[in-house]
């Protein structure tokens, strides 16, 4: 069995769509975070936008640390097989098994992968490059560097602060960008766009805010010369990327016959709004079905608290229960009218937004998350859930109580949160939380165990996390205390259905 390649592109079988375009073209992008969202989502833009005729945005893409993205594509000349995947048993008998459709394309969009920490040099010449018109990123929510309720460069970072004393060799996404900008600036390199497509209310701003501050240790016109040629559009991006497991590339291989490292397997849905504010070349992604704005920030707001929103309290509570998909968490008892309350109480924060209609986005997510074809892990969702709670469930929450409504659903989505970094599920059976916060959370849970109402007020005392107007709000304490209550007793399932009463 053969590896993905250019060489062995002509033997592909003939159900996988291969665009045709100059590969050699200029190399208009730089991504940093190749991870598989990157593949699923804006590789896949590219490739469309290259194919319809607009040469030259062909990607460089970079991975901070981790030299395995670049082992499993540079291999492979940077291609890779996309998938998408929608089951289709609706109307199917009980005894007929599950019908998937699935479609197979060759992404022909990324060039290569630089592995920033073995060659930090190249990858700055690339930023710098001329050539760059355009630098996305998706580092994750805590790939920023800024602190969530003070918005000011997390110096206390050991990261951030090596960068700070060493410019020239940095080691976090912020240090690379404004080491790029600033071999820009003395190169003459142009104005540039840096577009963040992470899932995080203001994202351009908040990368601003970040470089701004990291540029402010190299200088006064390096900050100047930013403020000047740099744009920091916000966007909105939208698309389910579950991780690959193993199984997955087994079966590619019985499909195609073909192995391939960089597989990557999504829904047929995706989406991308971006505020309409660029330096340097623009893109025409109109033409690929990208939506450009004026405004992004309701489009992100819509996004975080309905999909995402929904997506965590899926994660707590289903996999709390027991359950390893989405798709079977959304078929526990209560589930499907846990998550509908939960939108009713999200949705009446979101105000009117032009062009986005709440009923039909809503009934869309429930057959996303019903996508069985998917196989997208409670547990991934679940990752970093301190990054994640505050735009996804508790700035609406916040909205709610200063209206004085009650949010009972949002409350006990937080309350499986709170249960979960008790490292057990429903049925006994140990995890390990992965956050970023995991170490400082388990130690809360380890000293307060016994106590549950000392473990709400340390827990809600975590200023990282949650603002001063919620962790003294005796209403939410008390609210939030009788769901973890029921969690912790009683387990998810029974949460649920008492939420529901
Ligand atoms: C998910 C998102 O893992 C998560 O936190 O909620 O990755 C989600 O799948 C995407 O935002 C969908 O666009």
């Amino acid at each position: 069995m053969t590896r993905l390649s250019n060489d062995m592109l002509s033997t592909l079988p003939s159900n996988v769509a291969v665009a045709n375009y100059d590969r050699l073209a200029r190399r208009g992008v730089v991504h940093l975070g190749s991870g598989a969202f990157h593949r699923g989502h804006q590789a896949a833009y590219f490739d469309d936008l290259m194919a319809k005729g607009h040469a030259g945005w062909m990607i460089t893409g970079a991975s901070l640390r981790s030299d395995k993205m670049a082992k499993n594509l540079n291999p492979q000349d940077g291609l890779f097989i996309h998938v998408t995947n929608q089951s289709a048993t609706e109307g199917a008998a009980d005894d007929v098994p599950p019908r998937h459709n699935k479609d197979y394309r060759l992404i022909r969009s990324l060039a290569e992968i630089i592995v920033a920490s073995a060659e930090p040099q190249k990858l700055i010449n690339a930023l710098a490059d001329q050539d760059t018109q355009l630098i996305t990123l998706t580092v994750t929510e805590k790939g920023y560097g800024i602190n969530a309720v003070t918005g000011k460069l997390g110096q206390d970072d050991v990261d951030i602060a090596y960068d700070i004393e060493n410019p020239s060799v940095p080691r976090t996404t912020i240090g690379f960008l404004v080491a790029g900008l600033a071999a820009r600036f003395d190169s003459g390199g142009g104005g540039v766009t840096i577009l963040s497509c992470d899932n995080l209310p203001h994202n351009g701003k908040l990368t601003q805010s970040a470089v701004l501050q990291m540029a402010a240790f190299h200088s006064a016109d390096l900050v100047a010369w930013i403020k000047e040629n740099v744009a920091f559009p916000s966007s909105m991006v939208d698309r389910i990327v579950p991780a690959i497991q193993p199984e997955h590339s087994e079966t590619l291989k019985q499909d195609l016959g073909i192995i391939d490292q960089g597989l990557v397997q999504t829904e047929p849905f995706s989406q991308w709004v971006i505020e309409d504010w660029f330096a340097g070349e623009r893109p025409a992604l109109e033409e690929v079905g990208v939506q450009f704005v004026p405004d992004v920030a309701a489009w992100e707001k819509a996004k975080l608290r309905l999909l995402n929103g929904a997506h965590s309290a899926l994660a707590y509570l289903g996999r709390l229960a027991g359950y390893k998909f989405v798709h079977q968490a959304m078929a526990a008892p209560g589930m499907a009218a846990f998550i509908n309350r939960l939108w009713d109480e999200s949705v009446a924060t979101l105000g009117e937004i032009e062009g986005f209609n709440a009923p039909i986005y809503r009934a869309d997510l429930l057959n996303r998350f019903q996508n069985a074809a998917l196989e997208h892990q409670t547990y991934q969702i679940a990752m970093d859930g301190s990054q994640k709670l505050p735009q996804r469930l508790l700035a609406p929450l916040e909205e709610r109580y200063a209206l004085n409504l009650s949010s009972p659903f949002l409350v006990a989505a937080i309350a499986s949160w709170m249960k979960w970094q008790f490292a057990t599920d429903d049925l006994g059976k140990a995890f390990i939380v992965q956050d970023p916060m995991a170490e400082k959370l388990s130690e809360i849970v380890q000293q307060e165990s016994e106590d549950v109402e000392k473990y709400i007020r340390r827990i809600v005392s975590i200023k990282e996390i949650f603002s001063d107007n919620l962790s003294q709000n005796s209403r939410f304490i008390k609210d939030v205390t009788a769901a973890f209550e029921i969690c912790r007793k009683e387990g998810a399932l029974k949460l649920i259905a008492e939420t529901l009463k």
